[in-house]
């Protein structure tokens, strides 16, 4: 152990701590701005690019950055001299003299690291201003939108986007004053591999990338009496939402939610958990269809089965596995077998035809927005999935429509489309899809009730899970990745030869908890602990647990899909893939 001395408070921290490290074991704030480190997700980014963080350390004649400098014993440090405030006010003052000044109608206003930096410093002018500013065009996407003339080359988005979800659509390009991360060649986002995960959307200090905001689509849509328009929420938003409307951390707000939507003027406000449990009917019958055959000797049937619900994950095997495209599950995601369903079944309880209804998606992630736009989830022309917005988003309209979430009621969802099983939360979790999958797979191949519906062997922030269950006399080999680059690791073990029969795979690390569209987490992992519990309690609090329990599922089948995997069951609630 060595000891170090911060600000007159003398700590001990094992070998190979950075400053940082150290003031953050003794509660000094260090402010800091390219940073960020979450151990317990493999994410790591430590451009030390800068400069925020510097501090003076005794007997050195150059301040040293904290976030990149290890502490060596007995070493004396002082985070708040006159000298360290000066530095760190010339390093935000150049920052801003090539940074646009609209923070009044940026995207990220409000949530802006630099701009808060900027007002902890007193940055009251810009002395260098007057120089050369670069300015890049606009690239939209489905998903996201880059501005580049905002970037600070802080390096996080490269390193979510190549170190971990290794899907390395943007670098470092250009020098001096145009120099900026991007796609090579100056590519558009949505003509390159990137899989619309928005993990570097999560992580981008400025407004340099944000989602492509839909909630004026939405407002339009309520206010147009011509449409009936219907919501469904993902099994995440309600494990989040409450963080951006007063609510504390951890809480979970599924009924303030259900009960804000309907005060937002939705006419009936369902549920994705709805879907996913109808997911699990359609994934976990085509497991077990695959399993039976496989084991009959059947060598066409591919094994193991992969999820497909995660709309970042399917584009992201689209491009960098073409080769195994028969491997994943064909079921839709559950946002898309919801879209499906209402614009159907649930369009002709109403006696409307489906251009007149309107379905909303809240979703924690950016790639949803990108799914619901995919031509094979429409008829002639008309989506499924009309709009989707993340839970900033409905965060955002909540507020504008003045509402009091934190005084709301709690309110239920409605029927049909609302009832859910507690399988269908945790799917908001890694490890909670194959959960879910396992506890119908279980008792529909035995025909045993399931002692123990807890697969605790699935569960954890492990990027890479493997656990052997037994299913009457086959013992079944699982495997759970999150993150595209666990996802990677796994895939090439498959192609290896490692035995599994099925695997779970979440694009955002921690599963949908951790996703794209989600409250800005600021690399806090405890916040995303809680945000897991939330959902493993809404779990455990429901009266059924299994997906195949669900009475409106039941009857959903009874009325109009006949059964798992049948032909109405295929057009309606299974897809293909693309190279
Ligand atoms: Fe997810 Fe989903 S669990 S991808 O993470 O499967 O976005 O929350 O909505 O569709 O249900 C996201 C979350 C969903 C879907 C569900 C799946
Ligand atoms: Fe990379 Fe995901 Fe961002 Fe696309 S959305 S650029 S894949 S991090």
């Amino acid at each position: 152990m060595l000891t170090i001395t911060i600000d007159g408070k003398t700590t001990s921290v094992p070998e190979g701590s950075t400053i940082l490290d150290a003031a953050k074991t003794l509660d000094i704030d260090i402010p800091t701005l390219c940073y960020l480190n979450l151990e317990a997700l493999s994410i790591n980014n430590k451009a030390a690019s800068c400069r925020v963080c510097v501090v003076e350390v005794e007997g050195r004649r150059n301040l040293a950055p904290s976030c990149a400098t290890p502490v060596t014993d007995n070493m004396v440090v002082k985070t708040n001299t006159l000298r360290v405030l000066n530095a760190r006010r010339t390093v935000l003052e150049l920052l801003l003299s090539d940074h646009p000044k609209d923070c009044l109608v940026c995207a990220k206003s409000g949530e802006c690291e630099l701009q808060t930096l900027a007002e902890r410093f007193g940055i009251r002018e810009s002395p260098y201003d007057g120089g050369e500013m670069s300015h890049y065009r606009k690239d939209i996407s489905a998903s996201i939108i880059r501005d580049m003339d905002k970037c600070i080359m802080c390096r996080r988005c490269e390193t979510m986007c190549n170190t971990v979800q290794t899907c390395g659509v943007l670098s470092g390009v250009n020098r001096g004053f145009t120099a900026v991360v991007a796609p090579a060649f100056e590519m558009n986002l949505a003509d390159t591999v990137c899989t619309n995960c928005g993990q570097c959307v999560a992580v981008c200090p400025t407004g340099a990338l944000v989602e492509h905001e839909y909630i004026w689509e939405v407002v339009e849509a309520l206010a147009n009496p011509d449409k009936v328009v219907i919501v469904q929420t993902a099994p995440a938003v309600r494990a989040a939402l409450g963080e951006d409307l007063g609510v504390a951390p951890g809480t979970s707000v599924t009924g303030k939610m259900a009960a804000a939507l309907r005060r937002l003027g939705f006419d009936h406000v369902f549920d994705t958990d709805f879907a996913a449990d109808l997911t699990i009917m359609e994934e976990g019958s085509e497991f077990l269809d695959r399993l039976g055959k496989h084991l009959a000797g059947d060598t066409n049937v591919k094994l193991p089965i992969l999820t497909s619900c995660c709309p970042g994950w399917v584009k992201f095997f689209e491009h960098q596995f073409p080769d195994m495209l028969d491997v994943p599950s064909t079921a839709k995601s559950p946002q898309q077998m919801f879209g499906a369903i209402a614009k159907t079944y649930y369009a002709d309880l109403l006696g409307i035809p489906r251009e007149k209804l309107v379905v909303v998606s809240v979703m924690p992630c950016l790639a949803k927005k990108y799914e619901c736009a995919r031509p094979e989830f429409s008829v002639n022309g008309n989506p499924d999935v009309d709009i989707v917005i993340t839970t900033r988003e409905l965060a955002k309209l909540v507020k504008r429509m003045n509402i009091d979430f934190a005084g709301l009621p709690d309110e239920d969802f409605d029927a049909p489309l609302g009832a859910s099983t507690g399988a269908a939360p945790i799917f908001g979790v890694t490890g909670g899809v194959i959960e879910a999958a396992l506890r119908t797979a279980y008792e529909l191949a035995t025909g045993e009730t399931l002692k123990k519906v807890d697969f605790e062997d699935v569960r954890g922030m492990d990027g890479v899970k493997k656990a052997k269950v037994k299913v009457g006399d086959n013992e079944l080999v699982i495997g759970v990745a999150h993150g595209l680059g666990n996802a990677r690791e796994l895939l090439n073990r498959v192609r290896a030869g490692e035995t599994f029969h099925a695997i779970e795979v979440m694009a955002c690390p921690g599963g949908c908890i951790g996703g794209g569209g989600q409250p800005y987490h600021h690399g806090d992992v405890e916040l995303l602990k809680k945000r897991t519990q939330v959902l493993y309690a809404e779990d455990a609090g429901k009266p059924l647990r299994k997906s195949h329990e669900n009475p409106y599922i039941i009857e959903l089948y009874e009325k109009f899909l006949g059964k798992p995997l049948s032909e109405r069951s295929h057009q309606l609630l299974h897809t293909h893939y693309f190279k």
